[in-house]
């Protein structure tokens, strides 16, 4: 998949085009010390987050990397970008549709998320966008893709219930496959699945829309990230076994 599919004179074009890119160098940019703190050590994933509030509501930016064997970087954001398979792995969810598909590359989507008590139900509603950018990968890499979400707006879909909340959220997942053999001398098609790895950069912002009481929405979000990433990786591992290799 290379190239944008979505066509330059769509209205959601610049925009999804700026945030996407900006969101690439944001995940790229590492986590400074001093900064960003870890909550999350397992294994090769680390998680970390910063304090932030807007209008006295928790906004707390996350910054996650995870490193796993096995899964090529387009296998990993083709399960999270494809609507077909959220429900499968996203335990935040009630129910979710596609309200448009855009492109080939890019979708909007229509979510309501489990209730938390003692706060409303949420929903989201956003464009997601799934793009190959090969020439902001690491040295060691042979390619790079992210899919960028972000909150939007749309007359023609409403609340699903008067009670409901919307969030805002800026979310993107970066990932590089790394290939264990000298690049120079193996083609992919002579590659095995124990030849390859996947760096993985999970950034997310998500402002929570309305009143939640703040000490809970720290525990959810200290609880949901780690389980989601956690999550999802086995879902992709397992889905991927025993297919060919998608490059
Ligand atoms: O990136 C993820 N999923 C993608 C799915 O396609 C997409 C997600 C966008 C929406 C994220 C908004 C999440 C709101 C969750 C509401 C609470 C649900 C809790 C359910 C508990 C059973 O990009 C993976 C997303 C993983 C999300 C982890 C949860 C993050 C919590 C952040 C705070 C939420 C604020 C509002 C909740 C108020 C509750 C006190």
């Amino acid at each position: 998949m290379d190239g944008v599919s979505l066509s330059s004179s769509h209205p959601l074009f610049k925009e999804i085009d700026k945030l996407t890119m900006e969101q690439l160098s944001y995940a790229k940019a590492g986590v400074e010390e001093g900064v960003w703190q870890l909550f999350a050590d397992e294994g090769e994933m680390k998680m970390y987050k910063r304090d932030l509030e807007i209008d006295g509501m928790v906004c707390d930016p996350l910054k996650a990397v995870h490193s796993i064997k096995g899964v090529t970087a387009r296998e990993y954001l083709h399960y999270f970008f494809d609507s077909s398979y959220k429900l499968d792995w996203d335990t935040t969810l009630d129910n979710m549709r596609v309200v448009e598909h855009l492109a080939s590359d890019t979708a909007v989507i229509h979510q309501v998320h489990k209730r938390v008590w003692p706060a409303a139900q949420r929903e989201s509603l956003f464009w997601s966008h799934f793009r190959k950018v090969n020439s902001y990968k690491d040295p060691d890499a042979s390619d790079l893709y992210i899919v960028c979400n972000h909150d939007c707006e749309r007359p023609d879909v409403a609340l699903s219930n008067k009670a409901c909340l919307r969030v805002g959220l800026t979310i993107a997942m970066v990932c590089q496959t790394v290939i264990k053999r000298p690049q120079s001398k193996v083609q992919f098609s002579e590659l095995s699945r124990e030849d390859i790895g996947c760096k993985i950069i999970y950034v997310a912002q998500v402002n929570p829309g309305g009143w939640a009481p703040n000490s809970v929405l720290r525990v959810v979000y200290k609880r949901e990230y780690p389980k989601f990433l956690k999550r999802f990786t086995q879902y992709v591992e397992q889905k991927v076994k025993n297919k060919p290799i998608m490059f």
